[in-house]
């Protein structure tokens, strides 16, 4: 027989439970205490459900057809390819009417950013400088301006005007009078009608990209899909340290993920580094992998076939039955868009008559795209059903059976006299007496549990970071005392000031990229490792405090029901569940950023100030030494000096972590455990509250209903009968799959 897929789209059941209960208030308007409750119960799980989202990564390396994917997902040419390199947001896609929400960095953060990208940059026109710059100021944007063309016309940076520190502080300049307006007014955009088409151009070009902290785009989807974010992630193996640590930043928060790797290049030693990082964060089972096929130079089946046995097999060292889809996305896209009435433009619609050529492998690829959008969806659900019943399913079950069965009560009663209800009253209320007291005591257990495992997790944070043994924060003291230059490259031609100052620049520069570097990836992987591992202890330690409470709760919500059975009710008392709780959706991660933190950044001034003076000093010390000597003996002696100053930066470097991660350890026990703690554990109680409160029976208004007419008493009776098989039957859509 077919049976129905259990029906847990609470989108539906609650809206219609939300009516029956609105009727009984109708019947026993005395009875509004419980109503009220039922409803509330019922709107919190609706504004839960409203906020859940279920987010997909889409990740990979550059160029491999992330945006693409996307776009084919949604049937629209919605995200640009080949945004700039200083673009480091990622681009979140939802179902909606279409609009795009920009949302533009603080000052603080842009100042920062300049500031930093300034560190030690042996320029004449910043020595006597002492407050940092400030973008908002014309003469330090005329102070920027003449510092940069003077690094440029001095070589500082060795790929000119590539240089990511040079492009910042360009892009920064050049994009200034764009955006000076927005950034004074809320810092966020909303663009849509005829205006949406200004995003494209926004996000695009660099000077204004780099503004930018976040994109949300909403789009109606071809298919349905409520509750679903996508989101385009920078390429997992880009050089700039900012984009890994954003892209680990939502990898946390995603539920599933989406690897594109591009057919002409497969796996790479970069993908399996990251694969181990996910591997690390517990998504390995969450990823679906997309071989992007290029048509035109993978034409055959047969080649097709190679490619994803290749893959599936490199993937099953990591996962057993990887899930594997190989089909062109940009074929997808265009057919898609084709379907969907428009025209595609010359090139597009030779490339798909192209592909049609090899009718074999254009008809797998459309084939693979089907099945890998029915995987997703089916993921998708999936998710979504364990996660209600991780609690909301039960609570609108709960609902649902307090109110059937007052229903049923209340029919009853309605044939009774005063005195029978009085007894019935009596007898009920009297076994409600217990649960109430343990629910009172629970309160008293969980405070005193909180201090505890608050105790304990401020302890672990606080050697997660200590600088000598913790995994943390000696895993940095040790990355930065191991650090080597590159000294070839870094050894100046010529042994002149503004050569050595150079070649110190860059040194500073490449210390501080290696370290961001090792920050955003290594420790943040690290941290969320940490952190998933106390969440579940800390789940752990919930159920074991509250396994008596629940216990002595379930013994007397059995004989409460067993009570109910005498008075003719007879009825299987429910299962009380705490549930699992989950990380709330409003409570992020904290991440360690040396880069954009302002405690950094303050410190950082200090650096830019008193560097000049320290660089001058070695740079003496150094021209003493070599004067004697002749020119071919320069280099040991300048590598010499060079070597004096990485100690010297590198035990500044300490301090400023010493501090750093005091800064982060507090961030992480105030900001994120603490709140964790409390939240569910408050949690936990409200849950048993809500449930018990959903059930007990409430006697207010039934004895008002014992003085009611004879018809008038029939009349409640038959409608009575009308709603209890109504409620019986979303019952039983709720409960299918338990
Ligand atoms: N032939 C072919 N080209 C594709 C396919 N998918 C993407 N491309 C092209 O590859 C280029 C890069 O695609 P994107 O979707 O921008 O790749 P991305 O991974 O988002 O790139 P970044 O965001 O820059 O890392 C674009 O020019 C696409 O048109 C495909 O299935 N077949
Ligand atoms: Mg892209």
């Amino acid at each position: 027989m077919f049976l129905p897929p259990p029906h847990q789209d609470l989108s539906r059941e609650i809206p219609r439970l939300q009516d029956l209960v609105r009727e009984w208030l109708e019947l026993f308007p005395q009875a509004g205490g419980q109503g009220q409750h039922w409803l509330k119960v019922l709107s919190q799980v609706q504004a839960h459900a409203a906020e859940d989202l279920c987010r997909v990564a889409v990740v990979g390396a550059v160029k491999s057809g992330k945006s693409t994917a996307i776009n084919a997902l949604v049937g629209q040419d919605l995200l640009r390819r080949g945004a700039g390199i200083l673009t480091a947001m990622i681009t979140r896609v939802q179902p909606g009417e279409p609009q795009a929400v920009l949302q533009f960095k603080n000052w603080q953060e842009i100042n920062g950013e300049i500031n930093r990208a300034l560190g030690l940059l042996p320029s004449s026109r910043l020595q006597e400088r002492a407050a940092p710059l400030d973008l908002r100021r014309a003469e330090d944007r005329d102070l920027l301006a003449q510092v940069l063309a003077e690094a440029v016309t001095q070589e500082i940076w060795e790929v000119g005007s590539l240089d990511p520190n040079y492009l910042l502080i360009n892009s920064y300049l050049e994009g200034y009078d764009l955006v000076q307006e927005i950034l004074a007014g809320s810092g966020t955009m909303a663009l849509n009608g005829p205006g949406l088409a200004r995003h494209g151009e926004l996000v695009t070009r660099e000077a204004t990209a780099v503004f930018l902290k976040d994109v949300l785009l909403t789009i109606p989807f071809p298919w349905e899909a409520p509750g679903l974010e996508l989101g385009d992630c920078q390429g997992s193996d880009s050089p700039i340290p900012q984009h890994l640590a954003q892209v680990l930043a939502y990898l946390v928060k995603s539920d599933l993920v989406l690897y594109v790797v591009s057919s002409r290049v497969g796996l790479r030693q970069a993908d399996f580094q990251f694969l181990g990082e996910l591997k690390r964060m517990g998504l390995l089972p969450h990823i679906f992998f997309l071989l992007n096929l290029d048509l035109g130079e993978h034409g055959s089946l047969a080649e097709v076939a190679r490619l994803q046995d290749r893959m599936v097999q490199e993937l099953a060292l990591w996962q057993p039955e990887p899930r594997v889809y190989a089909f062109s996305a940009l074929k997808q896209l265009l057919t898609r868009r084709r379907a969907g009435g428009e025209d595609l433009d010359p090139r597009e619609g030779a490339l798909l008559s192209v592909w049609e050529m090899v009718p074999e492998a254009s008809a797998y690829s459309s084939n693979e795209a089907g099945r890998f959008e029915e995987g997703l969806k089916s993921a998708v659900r999936d998710l979504r059903s364990r996660r209600l019943a991780g609690g909301s399913l039960s609570q609108v079950a709960m609902a649902a059976r307090g109110l059937r069965e007052q229903a049923e009560l209340a029919r009853d009663l309605l044939g009774q006299d005063l005195g029978v209800i009085q007894e019935m009253q009596q007898r009920l209320e009297a076994r409600q007496q217990p649960m109430k007291a343990t629910l009172a005591s629970l309160h008293q257990t969980l405070e005193g549990a909180a201090v505890r495992l608050k105790k304990a997790l401020k302890d672990r944070v606080t050697s997660l970071m200590d600088r000598r043994g913790g995994q943390v924060g000696a895993g940095i003291t040790d990355f930065i005392r191991n650090y080597e230059p590159d000294w070839d490259r870094l050894a100046p031609r010529e042994a002149n000031s503004a050569q050595f100052r150079s070649a110190l620049y860059q040194m500073f520069q490449d210390l501080i990229q290696a370290l961001d570097r090792f920050v955003s990836t290594e420790v943040n992987v690290m941290v969320v490792e940490f952190v998933q591992t106390q969440e579940e202890w800390l789940r752990q330690e919930l159920d074991r405090v509250g396994l008596p409470v629940l216990l002595s709760l379930q013994e007397s919500l059995t004989l409460y029901y067993r009570e109910m059975a005498d008075l003719g009710l007879p009825s299987t008392p429910p299962i009380l569940d705490a549930g699992r709780p989950l990380r709330p959706p409003d409570l992020n991660l904290p991440f360690l950023h040396l880069q954009t933190d302002p405690g950094w950044w303050l410190a950082g001034e200090v650096w830019v100030r008193s560097g000049m003076g320290f660089l001058s000093r070695i740079w003496d010390a150094l021209r003493r030494r070599l004067k004697p000597a002749a020119e071919t003996e320069h280099r040991p002696r300048i590598l010499k000096g060079l070597n004096r100053a990485l100690k010297t930066i590198k035990k500044w470097l300490e301090e400023q972590l010493r501090m750093q991660l005091v800064d982060f350890g507090e961030r992480l026990k105030f900001q994120f455990f603490f709140p964790l703690v409390e939240r569910w554990l408050q949690d936990r109680e409200a849950a048993l509250d809500d449930a018990l409160g959903s059930l007990l029976a409430n006697f207010e208004g039934m004895a008002a209903a014992a003085h009611l007419q004879k018809e008038e008493r029939a009349a409640r009776r038959r409608r009575l009968g009308e709603l209890i098989p109504a409620v019986k039957w979303i019952e039983d859509q709720l409960t299918v799959d338990s």
